[in-house]
């Protein structure tokens, strides 16, 4: 199978770190890309022009990380990560990790395209208040245990996206405003398969 992908992406992080714990990474062959010069490649694969993406061994080609992730997870050996008695709240928890990745990518984007006026525009100001709740939400999945260290789609995400505002937003002070997260966090991505992924 070919991904494409690129070193910072968050989105194809959460697939990269579902192949490895699904024990799919020798099957895999990472075709590094830059989404935003309309790799021919990419968008071969990727009408989109986005990353992630995946060429399956029959010749398909899958795009949206969580629609990746949920292909792998079929695919590959090992705990399920969307298991089927607590899919609800595996999907819940994905949704909030995803949506707090699109808010954090969505404002990195417009700061590289507009400059500063992206944090003061109306949208800009939004994305950050969703921000805000995002994290408000899930330090009380932690405090409920409903975050817990059981490995899943749920967590990896969220794991993802904690990172990504770790790299992009550092003003962005989570792990001080959110201590149980924080702890949550650092322990979620001792595994393997998140020190293996860390943005480059
Ligand atoms: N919802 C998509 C988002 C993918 C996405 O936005 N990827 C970014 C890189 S982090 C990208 O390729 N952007 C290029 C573009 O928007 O043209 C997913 O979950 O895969």
């Amino acid at each position: 199978m070919e991904l494409y992908l690129n070193a910072t992406s968050p989105f194809a992080r959460v697939v990269r770190v579902v192949a490895l714990e699904k024990g799919l990474e020798t099957t895999l062959s990472l075709c590094w890309c830059d989404p935003w010069s309309d790799d021919a490649s990419l968008l071969n694969a990727n009408p989109l022009g986005r990353v992630p993406a995946l060429v399956t061994e029959e010749g398909q080609a899958l795009s949206e990380s969580l629609l990746i992730a949920q292909y792998l997870d079929a695919q590959g050996q090992g705990p399920e990560l969307l298991p089927r008695q607590r899919l609800a709240d595996v999907l819940a928890i994905a949704g909030l990790g995803q949506g707090l990745t699109e808010a954090a990518f969505s404002l990195v984007i417009a700061r590289k395209h507009q400059g500063a006026e992206a944090d003061t525009s109306v949208l800009g100001q939004r994305r950050q208040r969703a921000i805000g709740r995002a994290l408000a939400a899930l330090g009380d999945q932690v405090d409920s245990g409903a975050l817990s260290n059981r490995l899943d789609l749920g967590g990896i995400v969220v794991a993802v996206a904690l990172d990504y505002l770790l790299l992009r937003l550092p003003e962005v002070d989570w792990t001080r405003d959110f201590p149980e997260l924080a702890a949550w966090h650092r322990a979620y991505t001792q595994q393997q398969s998140f020190v293996s992924t860390r943005f480059a």
